[in-house]
């Protein structure tokens, strides 16, 4: 191979994220955990509370406006006309998957360790089917979302908590896709267009819900779907993620895909019940839900305690602080 390519001289992968996204904290603790060096892979921020995954840039990646997102460089011929191409991948759970897989046992890292990467991927068919499980409980789209655990309101008064924060954020939204929109030529249906009108139009309900609290005509509807996600979702998201963990990890003693993924999760709904990352913090989760039979389950707590003190995780939420 001339001296030209080396593996220094290829492209390398960029990850598109934003510091307090839930889901992008899965591929950040991954890349901790595997021992990534930070001058392997480029972490671009995308500001989703600015409305920046509606730019007709960023819609390009990805069509669905959401980080994570990793743009990988495929590498076609190693010859002197050496043309890379890229492949994007577009959720936490592809991307993960290949952040493991993209590093064996076998290598070493560059700079962060010289351990020798560590296997994230379940070896049998039993873990294979409880991550799965676990994964899927948790990025289903009808559970225990955890942006919407973030952004809802279950009284008139949490409404008003929280009107300020979120106004700005849907404000911020509508303009970022107006402008996007506004790109768009006249009168012509694109697939690209009919995705910003469709976040347009759900987007200026969340900007009522918030500007107008319970005045808005959508109040009543959010309240209750909010006071579902709180006192029958969540309990039960928690009630099935107890039976599913083995302990202290998803999968057992050795940490997993579906460990991160919980990670961020619990990281969330831990945050938004005023909790930090301290063991006993967990238990907010069970006074925020307020009924009085739900109690938060062994594995869960043990769970808990046992991320907190890993290096990823301290490297994700510096000083405990979650998001
Ligand atoms: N299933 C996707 C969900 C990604 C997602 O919802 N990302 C959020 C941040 S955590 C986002 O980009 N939100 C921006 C928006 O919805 O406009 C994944 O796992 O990556």
């Amino acid at each position: 191979m001339p001296d030209s390519h080396t593996r220094a001289d290829l492209p390398k992968a960029v990850l598109y994220s934003w510091p307090v996204s839930v889901w992008c904290s899965v591929p950040r603790l991954a890349l901790v955990e595997k021992g990534y060096g930070s001058e392997e892979i480029i972490i671009k921020a995308v500001d989703i509370s600015k409305g920046d995954q509606f730019s007709t840039a960023f819609l390009r990646l990805n069509p669905h406006g959401t980080v994570p997102t990793l743009v990988v460089p495929l590498e076609r011929s190693l010859g002197p006309d050496e043309e890379s191409q890229f492949r994007a991948l577009r959720d936490s759970v592809t991307i993960t998957d290949f952040i493991d897989s993209s590093r064996s046992p076998l290598s070493k890292t560059n700079t962060t360790s010289s351990a020798p990467a560590p296997s994230l991927s379940p070896a049998t068919i039993e873990g294979s089917n409880i991550s799965k499980a676990i994964i899927s409980l948790l990025h289903d789209s009808k559970g225990a979302d955890p942006n919407f655990l973030k952004r809802s309101a279950r009284t008139p008064a949490e409404l008003q908590a929280g009107k300020a924060v979120n106004t700005a954020l849907f404000a911020n939204r509508q303009e970022a896709i107006e402008a996007s929109l506004s790109e768009q030529p006249e009168g012509v249906t694109s697939k690209l267009r009919t995705f910003l009108e469709g976040r347009s139009e759900s987007n200026k309900v969340s900007l009522d819900i918030w500007s107008k609290g319970a005045e808005s005509v959508h109040a009543k509807e959010f309240m209750e779907s909010s006071k579902t996600l709180w006192e029958v979702t969540l309990p039960d998201t928690f009630k099935k993620l107890d039976e599913l963990i083995i302990g202290p990890f998803c999968l057992g003693d050795q940490l997993s895909v579906a460990d991160l993924h919980l990670a961020a999760w619990l990281a969330r709904a831990v945050s938004v019940c005023g909790g930090t990352a301290k063991a006993e913090d967990v238990e907010k989760v069970e006074e925020k839900i307020g009924l009085q039979e739900f109690k938060i389950g062994q594995k869960v707590k043990m769970f808990w305690a046992a991320m907190i003190v890993r290096p990823s995780f301290k490297a994700v939420y510096p000083g405990g602080v979650l998001h």
